[in-house]
């Protein structure tokens, strides 16, 4: 049974483990609505399977969908995913799913945000949300792993850890009034001690071009491992986003880690600024209430925005350009895992990519002590 708790994960002894820690699994949702994914998503959901079939190369993978399309779905999907019914109002597991946290015994528990799709009333990207604000604790009640909810509205998108006390953010993001008014600098970071168990919060200043989240970190930069962080880096300095890279990129070399090290910065190229055609944008219904997509509209392409699983990491391939300069610098990144590029500009589309439809469940390991080590994933 999935309890929720009254206490916080730092107080009982959890904190949010990286995502390049060994993973249980890994979820998406199923992209449906046509306001948002043109020609009533077919092209998103061809993506969003090969992006599925290729993460259970590596580990198990589950996606919700509704039912009306659980039928098509099942064909689209290999038998190797796994397939849920489960209500939702769009398809960004990473940001309405749970962020999991971990103990020293190997016990893993999820955070439940509060959801309000990416700023609410004031700039969010539809309503309602009230589908989307349920997700999170239906994956952990089917994961069987105990929740807490946590009063601050956040999105795993706009969070990454190096699973050793620090946390990498956008003060664009956190500090946009449409999220925590209530809250400044110091209250979100004691949120994030809270409820992530980190010591040490790096701010990064602005998010990607033109990203409609306010701009999450998953899309500028991510750790690779303690100590090194990954930035996205436009080629052309005329480039709005090369500004904003630079500024990340002075912003990590002054900053400590939790640990109190410097950071490696790599960089690896943005993709040269890519458009929305008048084709894609007149395939997208438009709806009251639902941000429109318009000809024209940069979209917020980024190699940042993989996943990283179980011995692989799953990269967006975006443009013919610039993806296997993209792909060798994952492959220098991650030498121990297989890089595997999957073409995701109908995710591009939507809005996000790779990292943002994913979210891993952590295996959770027991950290030797002193005394014998215990082998149980979640111990009651
Ligand atoms: O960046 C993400 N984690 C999510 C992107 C959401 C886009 C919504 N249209």
């Amino acid at each position: 049974m999935t309890r929720t708790l009254a206490s916080t994960p730092v107080k009982d002894g959890f904190a949010m483990p990286a995502e390049f820690a060994p993973h249980a699994g890994c979820w998406l949702l199923w992209p449906e609505r046509p306001d948002n994914w043109r020609e009533a998503a077919r092209p998103a959901q061809l993506a969003f399977a090969q992006v599925a079939a290729t993460i259970a190369r590596f580990e198990p993978v589950t996606i919700g969908v509704s039912t009306a399309h659980y039928a098509a779905a099942r064909l689209a999907l290999p038998d190797s995913v796994r397939l849920v019914e489960m209500a939702h109002d769009d398809a960004w597991m990473r940001d309405v799913g749970p962020t999991c946290v971990a103990d020293r015994r190997g016990t893993v528990r999820g955070v439940d945000w509060r959801f309000n799709a990416w700023g609410g009333l004031n700039g969010g990207l539809y309503f309602p949300w009230d589908q989307d604000e349920q997700v999170a604790g239906k994956v952990l009640e089917i994961e069987r792993l105990d929740r807490y909810r946590a009063p601050l509205v956040m999105e795993g998108g706009a969070l990454h850890v190096d699973g050793e006390g620090t946390a990498l953010v956008t003060e664009e993001c956190l500090l946009n009034p449409n999220r925590n008014p209530q809250l400044g600098r110091a209250g979100i970071e004691a949120r994030l001690r809270d409820y992530l168990g980190v010591r040490q919060v790096i701010w990064l200043g602005k998010g990607v071009v033109n990203d409609e989240t306010g701009g999450h970190i998953d899309n500028l930069a991510c750790f690779a491992r303690p100590g090194v962080v990954c930035l996205t880096w436009p080629d052309d300095r005329r480039d709005p986003q090369h500004a904003i890279s630079l500024d990340a990129w002075e912003r990590l070399h002054a900053a400590r880690d939790a640990r109190g090290r410097r950071l490696k910065v790599v960089r690896l190229p943005s993709p040269a600024p890519l458009t929305m055609s008048a084709r894609e944008a007149a395939g997208v219904l438009r709806h009251q209430g639902t941000r429109p997509r318009l000809a024209g509209e940069r979209l917020a392409a980024s190699y940042v925005n993989f996943y990283i699983a179980n011995g692989g990491i799953v990269m967006p391939l975006l443009d013919e350009r610039t993806d296997r300069r993209a792909a060798a610098g994952l492959k220098r990144l991650f030498p121990r895992r297989r890089v595997v590029g999957v073409p995701a500009r109908e995710i591009l589309l939507g809005g996000g990519n790779i990292h943002c439809i994913t979210q891993q469940i952590p295996q959770g390991h027991p950290v030797r002590s002193t005394g014998r080590q215990s082998r149980a994933r979640n111990p009651k």
